[in-house]
């Protein structure tokens, strides 16, 4: 049993003090049993609780943390950039360094944005899509989440109604009207939906690899339909790779799926655990935003020389050429991936334990489910008490998981392969729970 009373303690506190106790609702555990450890520091693959617990840690902050906490390269640049100030609220070199360098690994880049989240990524590629196409429109796919801008937060409406309902209270339903919402993965769906919309429609905004209804991938031509369908119709591709981008391949999935999307917005990992996000595309889109041009957007923060210092450092390490005979370091992370998944397959399957397991690239993710996983619905018809079962024991056994069916996971350059021979027994006793919860 994982003793946790400090961290107990720790979030009684903050839960007078913060919403639900915390600065963003999954870290509050709601979807599975117990409070969330509250995290001392990090190291590498390792993640510490203020209780002095260790755990080997897929969570990663979320996705920012590809190669691993507290890395001496990135440290050691934040350190020095710290003794030049923290922020100027005016230009600095390094915002270009780390724009060059984004643009070198995704060419659909012409020219970018530096934002602080990306929420602010995705609001703001939004507003430039309207402000560019003069459309008012928007299309989501459910179970894709995009951060949390009003127009962002709308659900399906009812049948195959073309206005969305707010999925948030403060989201008004004059908003929501401008937003769209289809299943994932259904070409007929957005098929009709352009033949009958497409017109209207500024931009279709969509996770390249879904990764917040766990993980889900694309169908085969799904991606190379909506380039078609907009490319036809006039409207905007966006892809928000603020989580695939770097993951589904060095590229983000454009390059995993040879896709040129019209935007792109990106987080996580150009941050490398700062606030960083940013949002860039075709170069006449993009000099719409001010001052080059009449769509405003702006930042106290963006460009921050100590994020943009954290990202670049973080970057540098992963597009770093290899040594001769090694795999690049994207690679690495897909093969780690890969051993990770296959072994916690032959254990589900000794356990008697069906799952589908999904990997793109360095993302990663399982769903106790029978079925194949598509979409939300499949997503959400998976077995949620098999999955706290297994959350509960793999924590207990010091591997730190996203506490979320809805949610990926993934891997870094710090984790050996003693902690993946070692995440993969941990997961044969949590299946076997799972198995013995079901009888
Ligand atoms: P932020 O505003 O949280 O920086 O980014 C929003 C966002 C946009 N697009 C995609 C594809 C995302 O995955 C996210 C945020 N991801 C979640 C993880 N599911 C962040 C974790 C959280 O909300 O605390």
């Amino acid at each position: 049993m994982l003793n946790l009373e400090k961290s107990a303690a720790a979030f009684e506190e903050a839960k007078g003090l913060m919403p639900g106790g915390v600065n963003s609702p999954v870290r509050s555990y709601a979807n599975v049993d117990g409070g969330p450890p509250f995290i001392a520091r990090a190291e590498g693959a390792r993640i510490y609780d203020i209780d002095g617990n260790e755990y080997i840690d897929y969570v990663g902050s979320w996705g920012p943390m590809v190669v691993g906490h507290a890395h001496p390269q990135v440290v050691q640049a934040l350190q020095e950039a710290a003794t030049r100030g923290t922020s100027y609220g005016a230009p600095t070199c390094i915002e270009s360094e780390l724009a060059k360098l984004i643009m070198q690994v995704m060419p659909s880049i012409e020219m970018i944005r530096m934002v602080n989240s990306g929420t602010e990524a995705t609001m703001s590629a939004l507003r430039l899509a309207r402000g560019f196409t003069g459309r008012e429109k928007i299309v989501k796919f459910i179970g894709c989440y995009h951060g949390h801008s009003d127009s962002l937060l709308v659900s399906a409406g009812s049948g195959m109604a073309t206005f969305g309902v707010p999925s948030s209270p403060g989201v008004t339903r004059g908003t929501a009207a401008d937003t769209i919402a289809i299943p994932y993965n259904d070409p007929e769906a957005f098929q009709k939906l352009m033949e009958e919309h497409g017109s209207e429609i500024a931009a279709v905004i969509v996770e390249p690899v879904a990764g917040n209804m766990g993980c889900v991938l694309p169908r085969q031509g799904y991606l190379r339909l909506l380039r078609k369908l907009t490319e036809e119709q006039g409207a905007l591709l966006i892809f928000d790779e603020v989580m695939c981008g770097f993951r589904a391949s060095l590229g983000g999935a454009q390059a995993a799926y040879g896709i040129t999307p019209d935007l792109t917005c990106l987080g996580k990992i150009i941050g490398g655990g700062l606030p960083v996000a940013a949002y860039g595309g075709r170069r006449e889109i993009m000099e719409k935003i001010s001052p080059a041009g009449p769509v405003y957007q702006a930042g106290t923060l963006s460009g921050n020389p100590l994020a943009m210092t954290a990202g670049l450092a973080t970057l540098s390490i992963i597009t770093a050429e290899p040594e001769p005979g090694e795999a690049d370091y994207s690679r690495m992370l897909t093969l780690k991936t890969k051993k990770l998944l296959l072994g916690w397959q032959a254990k589900a399957r000794e356990a008697g334990v069906t799952v589908q397991a999904h990997q793109a690239g360095s993302m990663f993710g399982i769903f106790f489910n029978e079925k194949e996983v598509w979409d939300y619905e499949d997503a959400a018809a998976s077995d949620q008490e098999a999955f706290k079962v297994w959350f509960k024991s793999m924590l207990e056994q010091g591997i730190y998981l996203a506490p979320s069916q809805f949610e990926t996971l993934f891997m870094s350059g710090a984790h050996t392969d003693e902690d993946i021979e070692r995440t993969i027994e941990a997961a044969g006793t949590a299946f076997q729970k799972v198995a013995e919860s079901r009888k």
